[in-house]
């Protein structure tokens, strides 16, 4: 099994650490998605990474859709334990981790058109669903060790992973002094060796790129 990722990509982050987490063996295959020389176009019409290419050659995309069929075909441990209503909210804290994400990559290509052609309301309003989202998942973190259920899965896998690249892409977001109680849960995170080794690191985008 292979997986095509970038290195800061936080939904390819997602199932780098749910490989890890579940011991599964694959080959990392790194890409800058939006080069023109990228591969991903081969394997997802689309066009985005994460891919997973299996053994057979089939192509599977789409990062929730990936950790679900991962979670099914290698139960174990599974990173959604618990009844409909534990897995619904692990889920939840899923679409609230990739809104953010998808929020900040518009903010982020906004920001690199030059300053005539930015629109100001368009960058405010992907901060506010960002903002509105941190918000919301450190709501539901609170005090807890894992943000749902009492071990570590999903719901854990996609707060961290959003907070983290929000500290490598938009570190004037001061969200470790608005919530630190989401600060000391990301934190602790960080130490599995699952996060250790899945560190996100800024990649150079070919300026022909954008
Ligand atoms: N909703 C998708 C988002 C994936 C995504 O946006 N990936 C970026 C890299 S971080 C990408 O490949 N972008 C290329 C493009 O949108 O053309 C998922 O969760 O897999």
């Amino acid at each position: 099994m292979k997986l095509i990722s970038a290195t800061p990509s936080p939904y390819a982050r997602k199932v780098r650490i749910a490989l890890a987490e579940k011991g599964i063996p694959f080959e990392l295959v790194t890409e800058v998605p939006w080069n023109a020389d990228t591969q991903t176009p081969r394997y997802n019409p689309l066009e985005k990474l994460p891919i997973l290419i299996l053994d057979d050659g089939t192509s599977l995309y789409e990062s929730h859709y990936l950790m679900e069929w991962l979670d099914r075909k290698y139960p174990t441990p599974s990173l959604t334990p618990g009844d409909d209503d534990t897995v619904m909210a692990a889920k939840r804290l899923e679409v609230l981790g990739d809104g953010v994400c998808d929020a900040l990559v518009l903010l982020f290509f906004e920001r690199l058109r030059p300053a005539e052609h930015r629109s100001e309301a368009w960058m405010a309003r992907q901060r506010r669903k960002m903002d509105g989202g941190v918000r919301e998942m450190a709501r539901l973190v609170g005090d807890r060790e894992f943000v749902v259920g009492a071990s570590f899965g999903l719901g854990d896998i996609a707060v961290g992973c959003t907070m983290c690249i929000l500290d490598l892409r938009f570190p004037e977001f001061r969200w470790r002094d608005e919530y630190p109680n989401l600060a000391r849960y990301v934190d602790r995170l960080s130490e599995r060796p699952s996060f250790r080794a899945t560190v996100p690191v800024v990649q150079t985008i070919a300026a022909s790129a954008i």
